[in-house]
């Protein structure tokens, strides 16, 4: 069954994608998402100029050689933009396999491991009273878990907060250049126990909370801030900070029993080995689209699984529909599934993306049909063109530049 056509997507349905779509000589068709936020055009290029050539003829049912094939074959290894390559190729492969054994992919993975995906909405609020009025709002509509931020005192445009009311969180904002933000992480430790203190206090024990800090502390700060919530129970903590030294987890592990959850701008398995090894983790953030695909992310979690950590894949919404069906199916498949991140999409990306999966009773199911169950209208995508926009960057004080 051999691919005769690869072409890329980019559409901006109120946001920028960049989808690859396979068809094999008898006319079965494939999705993959490849988006980088705000690094959408490089990926679209690597695909066009570097690997589409390559699948001309190639054997659509040979899913995990074509992956090893354009991973050793490209000398250059890892990275976000390769790895968003490699993964869109094989999430469109999955899919066709899907579509020709008449089965959705969930089923081909070994088949459902429980009956829907737990997943988590974003209360983000300018007042500790916004973000309470927001939790409501998501029990109310059968939510388990649910992340909370809030602007923090002093901090103008804090990580996570959204610019229009009501509007759901849009950071990749910035037309021509990235818009800055000012941190401070004296205000932010002052602030940020007190506000998840009262968030569980008003809804009790049961409901699980998360908070992301978006890599802002250093190691010790960001022991004292786990210490500091352990009264709280959070569900996790997430990216307390950057990830590239590894060894900082240790450090903050000797302090602090709140659970940390990390790796949303991981690649390979090669990012998160040593974290999952040392038990330095304890749920495990990458996504199908920034992590090589299916065939790598079920790797990692399997890895996982041996060490207890539990997965709890980025679901942003720079994250395509074809991205969230794929997690959906990974989600409801492997053993150790602990959370789905879900931010829905805008009415105009979801009509771009027609979609089965749904969500019913706090629960996020995937859809039954053959394949991974979305497609895309490429006259409707055709209407959205390419909108530049980049994520923020965040200053101190002084100017220096710190993380985002
Ligand atoms: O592109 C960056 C976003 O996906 C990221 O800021 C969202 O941290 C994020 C999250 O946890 O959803
Ligand atoms: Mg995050």
């Amino acid at each position: 069954m051999r691919v005769v056509r690869a072409t890329v997507i980019v559409t901006s349905p109120g946001r920028n994608f960049v989808t690859l779509k396979l068809t094999t000589e008898d006319g079965i068709t494939g999705l993959g998402d490849a988006t980088v936020n705000g690094r959408e055009l490089a990926v679209a290029a690597y695909l066009r100029d570097h690997v589409c050539p390559l699948l001309i003829g190639m054997d659509a049912h040979r899913i995990e050689h074509i992956w090893h094939y354009l991973y050793r074959g490209a000398y250059w290894r890892r990275g976000p933009i390769t790895m968003a390559a490699i993964a869109a190729v094989d999430t469109a492969l999955w899919d066709i396999k899907g579509k020709v054994a008449g089965l959705p992919v969930y089923q081909l993975l070994g088949g459902a491991s429980r009956d829907g995906i737990t997943v988590y909405g974003h209360a983000n609020g300018e007042t500790v009273a916004e973000v309470i009025d927001q939790v409501a709002g998501y029990v109310d509509r059968g939510y388990q878990a649910v992340r909370v931020q809030c602007a923090v005192p002093g901090v103008a445009g804090t990580y996570g907060v959204a610019k229009t009311p009501g509007r759901p969180y849009e950071p990749a904002d910035g037309r021509d250049r990235p818009t800055e933000t000012v941190w401070s992480t004296e205000r932010y430790l002052d602030f940020v126990p007190g506000m998840i203190a009262a968030v569980r206090n008003r809804f009790g024990p049961e409901l699980r909370l998360l908070h992301d800090v978006h890599h802002r502390l250093t190691p010790i700060e960001a022991a004292r801030l786990g210490k500091s919530l352990e009264p709280a129970a959070l569900y996790w903590l997430e990216d307390p900070t950057p990830a590239e030294l590894q060894d900082s987890f240790r450090l903050i592990r000797r302090h602090t029993t709140t659970p940390i959850a990390v790796g949303e701008v991981f690649n390979t398995l090669w990012d998160c080995e040593q974290l999952i090894r040392e038990q330095l983790v304890d749920f495990i953030r990458a996504s199908v689209v920034h992590a090589g695909g299916i065939t790598h992310l079920r790797r990692i979690f399997s890895y996982a699984e041996l060490y207890q950590v539990r997965t709890a894949s980025h679901g942003a919404t720079d994250l395509s529909p074809v991205c969230m069906s794929a997690a959906l199916h990974l989600d409801l498949a492997v053993p150790n599934f602990g959370l789905q991140e879900y931010m829905p999409h805008t009415p105009e990306t979801d009509a771009v993306f027609p979609h089965g999966y749904h969500f019913a009773d706090g629960y996020l199911h995937p859809s039954e049909e053959p394949g991974l169950g979305v497609e895309i209208d490429e006259k409707l995508a055709a209407r959205y063109p390419y909108d530049p926009a980049y994520l923020p960057v965040a200053l101190l004080a002084d100017g220096t530049i710190h993380h985002w």
